[in-house]
């Protein structure tokens, strides 16, 4: 079903003057009440009177990771305090929490966001949404549970964990959808897969909303297969409110941005110029809509890239490619480009694997190493080193003709590599890059 149709199958051109008119609002807001953005476009010499139509937006700044850190917690805000309802933050792996504040209107147009995405997957009332990604500062149980909430779904809030209680719930209750990431989604149909409590014939499960990382295609058919239901790419991040930037319709072929509230562009992370439609490169959001914390041309860190093309589901909203991962995410071992998404599509073409795996990369006589740890399906599961290689043989050589460097592979036992519950943590680099 399409949500609101005004704005997902809204005309390019209808598309390209109401973006106008709410950058113009933004920047004006922006420069009027934000310190750091009236210094950033002090700096670059730009007055909102240079910003005419959403073809200006490449005049202005943008906004890093690094800006949000240095304004924490509330430096980009720009409403009274009287008028912020919520708070969220984004872990980060490193020093202070990214932080996104909002008023009573973002929250609403953010709950919108996500009941699109969950509307394009067939989610109407009636249906039990099942919300097992964490609750907390983390965007995702809040976000999720309220784009529920408007579609007028039952919320069951789960949160992530306690795996053996939640497939008692889903079973129990008859959860049709369920919404967590694609990580612990693997791991709730393992645990249904292996229990003799429950049995997937008898849940009601129809459709998933996955993300919060990358997955892959294998990941999915995986999913869908092991889970009886349909799986749907959902992404978003904090800085733009959280889950339901955009979604995937019906064809699940690529995710719908809701270009009335977020702004994408693409551009190479290296000269910062915008790429040539449809080339790959960093994504940068603006957004159009948000009252409390505005943010001009974020970078993400997230490459993929932008498909105009109409889709066959009638929406004109513009189409991202799966994100090929974060450019800080991204491995250079022994000179090669590394994405985890990478391994993460080969080892899901093997049957005879799990989708788990863990990479470690080390220096060893000033030459990197780069183990890969897999481990085989429980009822495969050999010791022998002779027929763990003619598994590992055929897994070994796509990796090599994929990503262009050798794995040290390790087969490890049943369940030797940790599960997740969020956002599954992949890498290990042991590398130390200050010598
Ligand atoms: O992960 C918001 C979210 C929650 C999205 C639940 C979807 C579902 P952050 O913690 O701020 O927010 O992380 C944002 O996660 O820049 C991407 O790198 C990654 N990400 C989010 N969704 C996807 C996805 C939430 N569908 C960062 N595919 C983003 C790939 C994703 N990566």
């Amino acid at each position: 079903m399409i949500y609101n149709a005004k704005y997902e199958c809204m005309s390019r051109e209808d598309m390209r003057a109401l973006q106008s008119g709410r950058l113009k609002a933004t920047v004006k807001t922006c420069y009027e009440k934000s310190p750091f953005y009236k210094r950033k476009m002090d700096e670059l010499g730009i007055t909102p009177d240079d910003i005419k139509s959403i073809d200006d937006i490449a005049k202005l700044p943008f906004t890093t990771k690094h800006d949000l850190r240095d304004e924490y917690p509330f430096g980009l805000q720009v409403v009274p305090q009287d008028q912020v309802v919520r708070i969220h933050a984004s872990s980060g792996t490193t020093g202070k929490p990214v932080v996104d504040t909002y008023t009573k209107n973002d929250i609403d147009m953010w709950a919108e966001g996500v009941a699109r995405v969950m509307a394009a997957g067939g989610v109407k009332a009636g249906d039990m949404v099942q919300v097992s990604y964490g609750y907390g500062l983390f965007t995702g149980g809040l976000g999720a549970h309220d784009g529920a909430a408007k579609l007028g779904a039952v919320q069951l809030p789960t949160s992530a964990g306690k795996t053996e209680k939640q497939i008692m719930l889903m079973q129990d209750f008859g959860t049709t959808v369920l919404a967590c990431t694609p990580s612990y989604a693997m791991r709730l149909a393992e645990a249904i897969h292996n229990s003799d409590q429950v049995s997937i014939d008898k849940m009601k499960l129809k459709a998933g909303f996955f993300g919060a990382e990358p997955w892959t295609e294998g990941m999915r058919k995986e999913l869908e297969e092991k889970l009886h239901i349909k799986a749907y790419d959902i992404y978003g991040l904090t800085e733009m409110c959280g889950p339901g930037v955009g979604g995937e319709c019906e064809y699940q072929d690529g995710t719908h941005l809701w270009e009335d509230m977020f702004f994408p562009e693409i551009i190479n992370p290296e000269t910062l110029q915008p790429v040539a439609p449809g080339e790959f490169g960093e994504l940068v959001f603006t957004s159009l809509c948000k009252e409390a914390m505005p943010i001009i041309r974020y970078r993400t860190r997230d490459l993929t890239r932008l498909i105009y093309d109409k889709c066959k589901c009638g929406r004109t909203a513009v189409r991202m490619d799966r994100i090929l991962g974060r450019s800080d995410d991204m491995l250079i071992i022994r000179g090669v480009n590394v994405f985890p998404s990478q391994i993460e599509a080969c080892l899901t073409e093997f049957p005879a694997f799990q989708p788990y795996y863990f990479i470690t990369v080390d220096r060893k006589n000033n030459e990197d190493t780069f183990d890969l740890d897999v481990e085989l399906r429980a009822d495969l599961y050999t010791a022998d080193p002779q027929k763990q290689a003619e598994y590992v043989k055929p897994l070994f050589s796509q990796i090599v003709s994929m990503v262009g460097i050798k794995p040290n592979i390790r087969v490890l036992e049943p369940f030797g590599i940790e599960r997740s519950t969020g956002k599954a943590k992949h890498v290990l680099d042991k590398r130390d890059f200050s010598k």
